[in-house]
């Protein structure tokens, strides 16, 4: 695959927010937006908003950042070091869904700063991230501001409640996640178990774009989205337009698939690492 260009060694390279929990087992949230950056040549910045206490085998808790320090950390690297385009993990809560959204508009971040909104839900072990009643909060507050939202399948149904089987079911969802206000919708088929082919579809209201992959057979796809939106806001970040930004994404993270590992007794990560190999 072709990768993003590159700087020279000590030339400031582009810079990406990540709005992330951290998983002390290193295989998703903010670990894997920060490989997938790093590997692709970018500098990271960080607000961390919560500590998920974790391993391969699932989620046993997690501590929530206090929302003042979550928009602490994202006015600090804003104002000071500047952003080319940001993306969203686990926000834990309505507060600090909240929160991210005000700094958002009130930084001049909005409409001007390439934003993706991944919108966690769940770990893929099904322990949620998210607080049921913070779902109102990230459809009205955060997906209107979001230049492109990704939810995965089971994501699909909790937002706007329609279960994806197939491509006109998935066309509905489009237009139902995107009549919530975001630039761009990407509706991620990769849960469709029983296709063989992995189909994302993007739509921004008027015209449907869909990006296929092979499905790569493995157990180990923890990190699969985040890796998947951190890549695409890369992208952004370079000033890809958005059809181009999630093709590179999805090409990005079908590579980290096949890369990946396993870890501990459970689900292993997908691996950015594979780009460290001639
Ligand atoms: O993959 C979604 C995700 C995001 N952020 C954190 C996670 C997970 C899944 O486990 O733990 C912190």
């Amino acid at each position: 695959m072709k990768f993003l260009p590159l700087s020279a060694p000590g030339q400031t390279p582009a810079r990406v927010l990540t709005i992330a929990g951290s998983d002390s087992g290193g295989s998703a949230g903010l670990q894997a937006d920060m490989r997938t950056f790093a590997l692709l040549g970018v500098h990271s910045l960080v607000a961390i908003t919560a500590v998920t206490v974790q391993n391969s085998l699932g989620v046993k808790g997690f501590h929530e950042i206090p929302a003042a320090i979550v928009a602490g950390q994202i006015e600090a690297v804003a104002t000071d070091i500047g952003i080319q385009a940001a993306k969203t993990g686990m926000l834990a809560s309505s507060e600090i869904i909240e929160t991210v959204a005000a700094r958002w508009r009130d930084l001049g971040l909005a409409g001007t700063v390439p934003f993706v909104v991944d919108p966690v839900c769940a770990s893929m072990h099904g322990d949620p991230l998210l607080h049921p009643s913070a779902l109102e909060t990230l459809r009205t507050q955060l997906f209107p501001l979001a230049s492109l939202i990704t939810p995965n399948l089971d994501e699909v149904r909790h937002l706007v409640g329609i279960d994806v089987v197939d491509i006109p079911t998935q066309r509905d969802a489009a237009r139902a996640l995107h009549d919530l206000g975001p630039t761009w919708a990407l509706v991620k088929g990769g849960h469709l178990r029983t296709s063989s082919r992995s189909v994302d579809l993007l739509y921004d209201g008027n015209d449907f774009f869909e990006f296929d992959a092979p499905r790569v057979d493995t157990r180990h796809d923890h990190g699969a989205g985040d890796t998947l939106a951190a890549a695409t806001a890369c992208a952004l970040a370079h000033g890809y337009a958005m059809p181009e930004a999630v093709d590179f994404g999805k090409a990005w993270v079908t590579e980290c698939l096949r890369s990946a590992y396993p870890i501990g007794a459970g689900i292993g990560p997908v691996s950015a690492l594979f780009r460290l190999h001639p």
